[in-house]
């Protein structure tokens, strides 16, 4: 069923909200990756208040959702979706890679939170959802495995390995998002060692795939839904993004992968975001 424009505007103030707790988070903390969480705010946004059926009451049901995020460094706007669907207090936001802190620079699996696993090191996300997959199907469950992904660690072979096992066993419950925004570590991803065309690649190894813009909210949310009419084989969504949306001097650029602004950088950025509410 389509959005209907109030729906839209709603979960386009969430991403709003979750790109200023982003910067908050990692200003406070004086270190994190601001960057990708801010290119994925539309997006996760989109799967969080429309999709994904995680609930305060339902986060130890074995029939629910999972989620995995594969991109575990950009777990700041991770931890603000789940202040905003109730699973975090919003006040623990701000304890954001503090010494012990619930809230770490990489996810820890802790079921009270709705976080089904650790991540952050690159690579093992889509065996997880993979494995995920399959037990929820042998189980008999009607839920659906998200797994996010991103063009940095597509340049990992664990990937292919798991790209292969899912359409193999048909895993028609399990779909991955990639933010798809040209950046890593490093620098440009066209540079350091370019991935090509995800789509392409999913659809020869047997995967339903679409491109789709990460930032349209509506497109996010018809491409989730076509991906679970799909039932027959699993489903990827290469989501483009731009690294660092809605803070100027963080858009497109590498630099902002991994570093805290300081005081006068973050008072821009959340200046910039109050200009820009929808
Ligand atoms: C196995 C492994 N190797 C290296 C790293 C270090 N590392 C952290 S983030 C990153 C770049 C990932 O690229 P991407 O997710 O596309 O970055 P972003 O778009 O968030 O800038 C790397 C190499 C890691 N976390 N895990």
């Amino acid at each position: 069923m389509t959005l209907t424009q109030s729906r839209i505007l709603e979960i386009q103030q969430t991403a709003h909200q979750v790109r200023e707790d982003v910067v908050r988070m990692v200003h406070a903390a004086a270190c994190g990756h601001p960057g990708g969480p801010l290119g994925m705010a539309d997006f996760l946004s989109t799967l969080f208040l429309e999709h994904f059926n995680l609930t305060p009451e339902n986060r130890h049901a074995p029939d629910r959702d999972r989620f995995i995020l594969g991109n575990g460094h950009t777990c700041a706007g991770y931890y603000a979706l789940l202040a905003r669907k109730g699973l975090i207090p919003q006040e623990e936001l701000m304890s954001f890679r503090k010494f012990g802190s619930r809230l770490q620079g990489h996810p820890h699996r802790n079921l009270d939170m709705g976080i089904d696993f650790s991540t952050g090191s690159l690579g093992n996300s889509l065996s997880v959802a993979v494995g995920m997959a399959l037990g929820a199907r042998l189980a008999g469950y009607e839920n659906r495995v998200y797994s996010i992904s991103s063009d940095g660690e597509s340049q990992e072979g664990q990937i292919w390995e798991a790209a292969t096992s899912a359409s193999h066993y048909r895993l028609g419950n399990l779909t991955v998002i990639v933010d798809f925004n040209n950046i890593q570590i490093d620098g440009e991803m066209r540079k350091v060692m370019d991935v090509r065309d995800l789509r392409a690649k999913y659809e020869a190894f047997g995967w339903h795939a679409m491109d789709v813009d990460g930032h349209d909210v509506l497109a996010v949310h018809d491409a989730l839904e076509a991906a679970q009419a799909v039932t027959d084989r699993p489903s990827a969504l290469i989501a483009h993004t731009t690294i660092g949306k809605g803070v100027s001097f963080m858009e497109g650029k590498a630099s902002w992968h991994g570093v805290a602004p300081n005081d006068e950088q973050a008072a821009q950025a959340l200046e910039e975001l109050a200009q820009s509410a929808p």
